[in-house]
């Protein structure tokens, strides 16, 4: 029986899916499967072999593809859109639809590989404190991760309560970036934490990611009304909290929202993703653009707008070392890993690939 929740070949999007964050991205993704007899559903949570998702009828228990050698082993994470197949008890994931974007690091295995966090996140928060967390280069590295990743970064700074001079820090991180928004706010009285409304209308998406014992739970958990999230007072000296959040689950807020908890990641080496330009440094990009030599180094050849920018002060030097340092970053990894990437992306390709080929051969033609 056609289900008229589902007509998403004719475009229609229905409103209880997009309350869930789809729309045209998604159905283009779930039509390209051509498989009428798959449901899209929202990641929830992973867990190993399984998930759980929230589909237009509601939460069901999925398996997730059994992987044999050579495949994608890249499972999906909180806030992935997949098509499953319905089955009589729990379902089963058939693909990932492609993401509109998401969080990613650079894992600290003896592989070099990218480990999803969340995906298909609309806002990040990057959460900080004006204490023990406080180190925009710390924060920076988070921006560069949430850009490459396709989000767009918030920054807030917790614990107003406990700081008089928050002002001059929001300042310094308000210069990391042009445009950059950060907040101050205090996720325990909860003053300020307003502001976050704009990123937290129906169907929007977003993270929490920073450190831990910043708040990112404290936070969640008010803007929830309920303590839902464990949080841990800071227990040693140098400010690290413990870790209590240990999974990442799409959580759904009250005013129509769903936000991503995060487990604290003291350093996050963003994944560059075979980028060249790094995202975040606009106004290099253009005064590169500027340089008479397309090779510029920007040392001593003539005609470097770069150079010329420094000088008249109209380039922040901390912007142009950050820059510098983060694309020799860049560079480092991408030659060390260019290959594995390569190879890692096409056969997360192939695998999507084969997935599509193998829905259609055993759907029946319409
Ligand atoms: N003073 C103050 N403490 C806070 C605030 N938000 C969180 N905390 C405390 O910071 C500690 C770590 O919070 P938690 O939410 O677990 O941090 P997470 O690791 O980032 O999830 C807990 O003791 C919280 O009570 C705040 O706005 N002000
Ligand atoms: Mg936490
Ligand atoms: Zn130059």
């Amino acid at each position: 029986m056609p289900d008229a929740r589902y007509d998403l070949d004719k475009g229609s999007i229905p409103m209880f899916l997009e309350q869930l964050g789809w729309n045209a991205h998604f159905a283009a993704g779930f039509a390209a499967l051509g498989d009428g007899s798959l449901r899209p559903g929202r990641v929830i949570r992973q867990d190993s072999g399984r998930c759980l998702l929230m589909a237009a009828d509601g939460e069901h228990a999925a398996i997730l593809p059994r992987r044999g050698r050579g495949e994608a082993d890249d499972p999906p994470v909180a806030g992935d859109w997949v098509a499953a197949e319905m089955l009589p008890g729990d379902w089963r994931v058939k693909a990932i639809l492609p993401r509109a974007s998401y969080l990613a690091r650079e894992t600290v295995g003896k592989r070099l590989a990218v480990q999803f966090v969340a995906a298909n996140l609309d806002t990040a928060l990057v959460v900080t404190d004006a204490g023990h967390d406080f180190n925009p280069r710390r924060i920076e590295r988070y921006l560069i991760a949430v850009w490459n990743g396709g989000a767009q970064p918030v920054v807030v700074i917790n614990k107003a309560d406990e700081a008089p001079d928050i002002g001059d820090r929001k300042t310094e991180l308000e210069a990391l970036a042009p445009g950059l928004t950060v907040l101050t706010l205090s996720a325990r009285s909860g003053a300020g934490v307003e502001a976050l409304s704009p990123y937290l209308a129906g169907g929007r998406t977003v993270a929490c990611v920073g450190s831990s014992g910043v708040g990112k739970s404290t936070l969640i958990n008010r803007l929830l009304g309920e303590n839902r999230q464990e949080t841990g007072a800071v227990s040693d000296e140098d400010g690290k909290g413990r870790h209590t959040t240990t999974r990442r689950e799409l959580l759904f807020l009250p005013g129509g929202a769903m936000i991503v908890d995060t487990p604290g990641l003291r350093e996050i080496a963003p994944w560059y993703d075979g980028q060249t330009a790094l995202a975040g440094f606009a106004e290099i990009d253009a005064l590169i653009a500027d340089c008479r030599f397309n090779d510029c180094s920007h040392g001593a050849e003539p005609g470097c707008a770069v150079r010329a920018a420094l000088a008249d002060g109209s380039l922040d030097p901390g912007r142009y070392e950050s820059w510098r340092k983060l694309s020799r970053e860049a560079a480092f990894q991408e030659s060390r890993r260019w290959e594995t990437a390569a190879r890692e992306r096409k056969r997360a390709e192939r695998y999507f690939g084969r997935m599509v080929k193998d829905i259609k051969r055993r759907s029946p033609k319409s």
